[in-house]
């Protein structure tokens, strides 16, 4: 009897809830709509942009992105970068966590064979700001130069390092040797 009465009461309750009007009783919270997943975004590339949730919806990157750092260390966050090959285009978003301007320690990912990878640094040396020569047929992708603070992207079709031997660096001069790691499709 007395648990019949508790339903009872309790679908009243909810029912009054559901017009807007009752007390809820604390021992029976109303039940949270669960999040609608909000789409991911798709293009973090643009969203990226020095937003102060930047960092957050970074960490989210779908996986055909992936958020590579930057330091006023000359270094990257990581030495390789997975990128499926389920991908028809791979997003690398690059954030520059340090402070100096880009002129003293600028950076930048540019996507070439690793056996290309001095040569067109050493090309794009004089070449400012982006130091990668104009109309480099052995650059697959590369995304602007930038100082502390901020961010960039590039983004290339997966099909084109398909065969391997890939790597991203950074041609500020003198940063190759610190700043490259491979790119891994699987
Ligand atoms: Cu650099």
């Amino acid at each position: 009897m007395k648990l019949r009465s508790t339903l009872l009461a309790a679908s009243i309750t909810l029912t009054l809830a559901a017009c807007g009007g009752a007390d809820a009783p604390s021992e029976a919270p109303a039940t949270p709509v669960a999040p609608a997943e909000t789409a991911a975004p798709e293009t973090a590339a643009t969203e990226a942009e020095a937003t102060p949730a930047s960092e957050t919806v970074a960490s989210e990157a779908g996986e055909c992105a992936f958020n590579l750092e930057s330091n006023d260390a000359m270094q990257y966050s990581t030495k390789n970068i997975d990128v499926p090959a389920s991908c028809a285009q791979f997003t690398i978003n690059l954030k520059h966590t340090g402070s100096m301007p880009v002129a003293a320690m600028g950076h930048n990912v540019v996507i070439a064979k690793a056996a290309d990878a001095a040569a067109v640094a050493a090309d794009g040396a004089a070449v400012k700001p982006d130091h990668v020569k104009e109309g480099d047929a052995r650059v697959i992708a590369k995304s602007n130069m930038i100082g502390g603070g901020e961010s960039t992207s590039v983004t290339f079709e997966v099909a084109k390092i398909a065969e391997g031997g890939y790597n991203f660096f950074c041609t500020f001069p003198g940063h190759l040797a610190m700043m490259n790691g491979t790119l891994t499709v699987k």
